[in-house]
């Protein structure tokens, strides 16, 4: 256990850090004293709590109803997409010209705020909804992105889907980013039979969690019914065998971290089964095959390895940005390094068991800063805050 004492005319004392060690011998001064704490449920280990990320954060969608993607940089202009419910008919006090064959129809277009459906709309907290562009405008709309880019690495606890006029998905995937939307994996499949599971995601796909980083295939949130204001429900930590244990599974720990959220929708609900090739070209077939959502929620909390249980400190630098409140001499926006002065250890993630505080380097008073060498701590050559060698 050891670290190597750095002289106090070494570059990495500083003088105006020398005054905050004298600050720290005064009577009353606590950053260099052992600190105790409360054992909860998680032990020593310090968790934030969660919060709805989804508010506020930037979202966006490769297709909307109402609107088309212009090229290059040139904003989306307005069209106007009929659109139709999959089943009903007209509902009482609606507009006469808003049923055909028996079906209420309406229209989207980005140029009235009332008939427009912009993916802002999936996270406003209000009955608006958002909407993709129905088949009849184009097949290609069957694959359809929405991306939530929550700006910083999050624990992602579940993801709550509220959709709006149309059924769930038949077909799609769950994916996390954790590289700020470089790359994304598979957090969970979705399809209406176990045969699309592994035809469409492969044997990888499994049907029940055994690992805590499993990706899994669910049938469960498929079906076609109901036909409006359905809910899918991801839960990326509870049934998995690490749930309990939060702060001692790297596993479910990693299984949870994204930056990114992307629901990649790759087939719509029909009530045909899948679309036969004589519907396909039927616009009255295809106009009522869309994806709507009213709402998503996103509950998750900062990563702050178990030093800090509030996160709500602001990087000035980036006040969207939130910061880790840390403890256990601990610093950085998610506590993941010791502090000047607290190098005498390696930084480590608390545990149920143990806060892994980071502890005071003991230079003799000659210097305020160390940095931790596993050669030296091999040599048993460094001296601890209670002047024993270790
Ligand atoms: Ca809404």
């Amino acid at each position: 256990m050891a670290s190597r004492p750095v002289p106090a005319a070494g570059l990495r004392c500083p003088l105006a850090l020398l005054v905050v060690v004298v600050a720290a011998a005064l009577p009353g001064a606590s950053w260099a004293q052992p600190v105790s704490f409360q054992a909860d449920v998680n032990g020593y280990s310090l968790h934030p709590p969660y919060f709805n990320l989804a508010e506020g954060t930037q979202i966006s969608a490769t297709a909307t109803c109402g609107e088309e993607e212009a090229g290059g940089r040139s904003p989306p202009r307005p069209v106007e997409d009929l659109y139709c419910k999959l089943v009903g008919g007209p509902v009482s006090g609606g507009e006469p010209n808003q049923t055909i064959q028996g079906q209420y129809c309406d229209i989207c277009s980005s140029s009235n705020s009332n008939k427009a459906h912009p993916i802002t709309n999936a996270i406003d907290g209000t009955e608006r909804w958002w909407q993709s562009p129905p088949l009849s405008r184009r097949l290609e709309f069957n694959e359809v992105n929405v991306t939530l880019d929550l700006g910083q690495l999050f624990h992602v606890a579940y993801v709550l889907i509220k959709f709006a006029n149309s059924p769930r998905p038949d077909l799609w995937v769950l994916e996390r980013s954790t590289d700020f939307g470089e790359t994304y994996d598979p957090w969970q499949y979705f399809a209406s039979s176990r045969r699309d599971c592994i035809e469409k995601f492969g044997l990888k796909s499994r049907e029940k969690v055994t690992k805590d980083d499993d990706v899994i295939c669910t049938t469960e949130y498929s079906r076609i019914v109901p036909l409006e204001n359905g809910e899918i429900v991801v839960s990326l930590v509870n049934g998995r065998p690490g749930a309990m244990n939060f702060s001692y599974s790297p596993l479910l720990r990693n299984f949870t971290k994204a930056t990114n959220i992307r629901l990649r929708f790759l087939r719509t609900n029909t009530l045909l089964g899948h679309l036969m090739g004589k519907a396909l070209k039927d616009p009255t077939v295809t106009r009522r095959y869309y994806y709507s959502i009213k709402d998503i929620s996103i509950g998750g909390r900062c990563v702050c390895h178990g030093h800090a249980d509030v996160c709500d400190a602001k990087d000035p630098k980036d006040p969207y940005r939130l910061q880790c409140d840390c403890q256990h001499n601990t610093c950085g926006g998610s506590c993941d390094h010791c502090c000047p002065g607290f190098n005498q250890l390696p930084w480590k993630p608390a545990t149920t068991d143990s806060a892994n505080e980071c502890e005071p380097c003991n230079c003799n008073g000659h210097a305020y800063d160390c940095y931790y060498d596993p050669d030296i701590e091999h040599q048993k050559a460094s001296k601890n805050r209670y002047d024993q060698f270790e």
